[in-house]
């Protein structure tokens, strides 16, 4: 198996020639074609006005906008004046529109169960929960968190919030009991739904029981919903819970959409930053909704008898845009499983696709990469006939992991399209449309209709083809993020001020001659661990929060299948030993399970400068045990990296 580090992956993705074209039939059939791409790139940043206009004009508006876009740079509003509903256009018009006994949500749980909504019953159970919402006094722009399972009425929760103007925060399941308190604390959240467990390999995951001690510390926090999946004993507040499947079954199924302005927040969405604690993204109701609704239907090529899979979790941006809004606003049938890949085995996304006959499959990198560790013959025990077109997401694919994909998943019969986009994007930025533009390996593509990228250097200089600088984006579009909640001022530097004049995505990247961008990852202190987004800071915070530690320092190290792999330099507290596995166990109660560190250094000193800053470049050399490049002079005692690098990992 051809496993390399990421650096050899980058080099892998800078020497990469190959170039994939997407098949006759795949192309003759494509719902946008190269010259249908070119008309409608150029137009849409000339005549940007129209362009947008037409696309929201396919969507209900109860109020049409009096302007499409109001640009205050850093702030932007979009479709000004307009009225509409998300949750109105991802049912109530696709029922209008015929499409009420069309299969909207096929979910799949751990242990096989199986639960189909039509759009019909997707929209009556929406409305029902809109009702019950309103019930426990949640108004108009009030918070409400989700601390989910993957299973329907995650979806259902989130669009009953949209229908009546609440913003939801969804807080991944995976998430420790003091990352969801802080997420409703800086949320101010007034209800939490939940469910009493969710199933990840087998193991029923305490949800519940997290939220019952995660509500110790969150004042804000009136009412919780709690959706019964696993059967599993709870402890009960009757003042505060509330069980869904009671409030639901009481709750009309009548319920009018609320007309909200365009710019009325529909969600806020936590992501890790280079610095301090997760921000809150927060996108709003109109411009999301169209970029959303347009990117689906373009990158997926979506046709009404598709049966399209996204393995996103909804506590990530991915499971919002592309497992709920996008697909459901464009009326397709989405799958959704609740579990984990390798439950029973391997096989088991395989075995999802035969089953549903899934046609198209949006999946990220480390899970291609693990797939692929357990090799070709697990596939090639299932029918994936149905499959015409794959997408990855989440982070830089390396070729080898593109190249399997394509072969043994697509058997060379479907393109795969890479998508670059973030949380702050809300919607996908780069990518190669199929049936437009070839695929090269590694090569996320080119920018979208309305995306103007270019490459800066920080000084806010643009760069030629072929030379690697920031990735920037230079204009506004519909779907990006308006604020960081509560901390606009972090919006303002974090986004549009680090370089004057333009949006600074926070990775690196390079441009062919044929305009394609190469993502090569963040240049922040922001690792990419399994395409989950991770700050360094948040990991060292929660590190040094332990008694034994007293100094801590985190970088990421290349890993064959996560990307990247959380490595923990530490500074023992007098008096202290640290012990690496109650460290780890600390992290995970700290952040999840996802932030814990799989290695570990216990060293007496860290290389800092004499200004006391200290030298992750150094400290990444380390941890992928390479040998010192660089100047060590203005180290204040460079003896330092010897000794870390002849400390043993934890
Ligand atoms: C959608 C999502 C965003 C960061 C982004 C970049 C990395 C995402 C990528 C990719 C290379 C791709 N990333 N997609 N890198 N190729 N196709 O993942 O959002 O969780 O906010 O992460 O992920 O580094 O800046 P988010």
């Amino acid at each position: 198996m051809p496993h390399t580090n990421s650096h050899d992956h980058i080099d892998a993705m800078l020497h990469e020639t190959r170039v994939i074209a997407p098949s006759e039939e795949f192309q003759a059939r494509a719902r946008v074609t190269r010259e249908e791409y070119e008309r409608r790139y150029r137009q849409s940043l000339e005549q940007p006005d129209q362009f947008w206009s037409e696309v929201a004009g396919e969507l209900h508006w109860t109020k049409p906008w009096e302007q499409v876009l109001d640009w205050q740079e850093p702030h932007a509003q979009w479709f000004v004046g307009g009225q509409t509903n998300v949750a109105y256009n991802a049912l109530d018009r696709n029922v209008q529109r015929g499409l009420g006994d069309k299969r909207a949500i096929v979910w799949e749980g751990e242990d096989g169960e199986v639960r189909t909504y039509t759009y019909a019953e997707l929209l009556r159970e929406v409305k029902r929960a809109a009702n019950v919402l309103l019930a426990l006094g949640v108004q108009p722009g009030d918070r409400v968190t989700l601390y989910m399972p993957l299973i329907p009425e995650a979806a259902v929760a989130m669009l009953a919030c949209a229908r009546i103007g609440a913003v939801h925060s969804v807080v991944f399941g995976g998430f420790s009991v003091s990352a969801l308190s802080d997420r409703i604390n800086d949320a101010q959240s007034k209800v939490l739904i939940t469910a009493d467990a969710g199933y990840r390999r087998g193991q029923p995951v305490p949800l519940k029981k997290n939220a019952d001690v995660a509500a110790q510390n969150t004042p804000t926090l009136e009412k919780m919903l709690v959706v019964r999946r696993a059967g599993v004993e709870v402890a009960w507040e009757p003042e505060r819970d509330v069980w869904w499947h009671e409030a639901i079954e009481a709750a009309s199924d009548e319920h009018e959409a609320a007309p909200l302005d365009s710019e009325h927040p529909l969600f806020i969405l936590y992501t890790s930053g280079s610095t301090g604690k997760p921000k809150g993204v927060q996108h709003t109701t109109g411009g999301y909704m169209v970029g959303t609704y347009l990117t689906t239907q373009t990158v997926f090529d979506l046709r009404d008898d598709d049966v399209y899979w996204c393995t996103a979790d909804v506590g990530w941006i991915t499971g919002h845009s592309y497992s709920v809004y996008g697909p459901l606003l464009n009326g397709a049938t989405v799958v959704m499983y609740e579990g984990a890949p390798n439950q029973p085995d391997w096989g088991r996304f395989w075995s999802l696709i035969e089953k549903h006959r899934v046609t198209i499959l949006y999946t990220a990198p480390t899970a291609i990469r693990a797939f692929m560790q357990h090799g070709d013959e697990i596939p090639g025990r299932y029918d994936l006939s149905s499959l015409r077109l794959l997408g990855s997401v989440g982070e830089p694919i390396n070729p080898e992991a593109w190249m399997w994909y394509w072969r043994v998943i697509g058997g060379e019969r479907c393109p795969v399209v890479d998508t670059w986009w973030q949380t702050e994007t809300g919607s996908i930025m780069l990518t190669t449309l199929p049936g437009a533009f070839s695929s090269k390996p590694g090569s996320a593509g080119v920018p979208m209709y309305g995306v103007e990228p270019a490459l800066m250097t920080r000084e806010g200089e643009e760069l030629g083809a072929d030379d690697g600088g920031l990735l920037v984006i230079k204009r506004p579009w519909p779907s990006m993020l308006r604020t960081i909640y509560g901390d606009d001022e972090r919006y303002r530097k974090s986004y549009w001020g680090e370089i004057k004049g333009v949006y600074f995505a926070g990775d690196g990247a390079r441009r062919d001659a044929d305009g394609y961008y190469t993502i090569v990852g963040r240049v922040d202190d922001v690792l990419n661990v399994s395409g989950h987004r991770l700050g360094t800071m948040e990991i060292e915070s929660a590190l040094v929060a332990h008694p034994s530690v007293s100094e801590a320092a985190v970088v990421g190290k290349p890993d064959p299948i996560k990307g990247e792999s959380v490595v923990a330099f530490v500074l023992t507290q007098d008096g202290y030993t640290v012990d690496p596995t109650e460290l780890r166990a600390h992290v995970s109660r700290e952040i999840g399970a996802l932030a814990r560190p799989d290695s570990i250094i216990v060293s007496d000193a860290l290389p800092k400068t004499r200004s006391g800053k200290i030298m992750r470049r150094f400290l990444r050399q380390i941890a992928a045990g390479k040998p010192i490049e660089g100047d060590t002079s203005t180290l204040e005692d460079p003896s330092v990296l010897e000794r870390l690098a002849a400390t043993p990992p934890a």
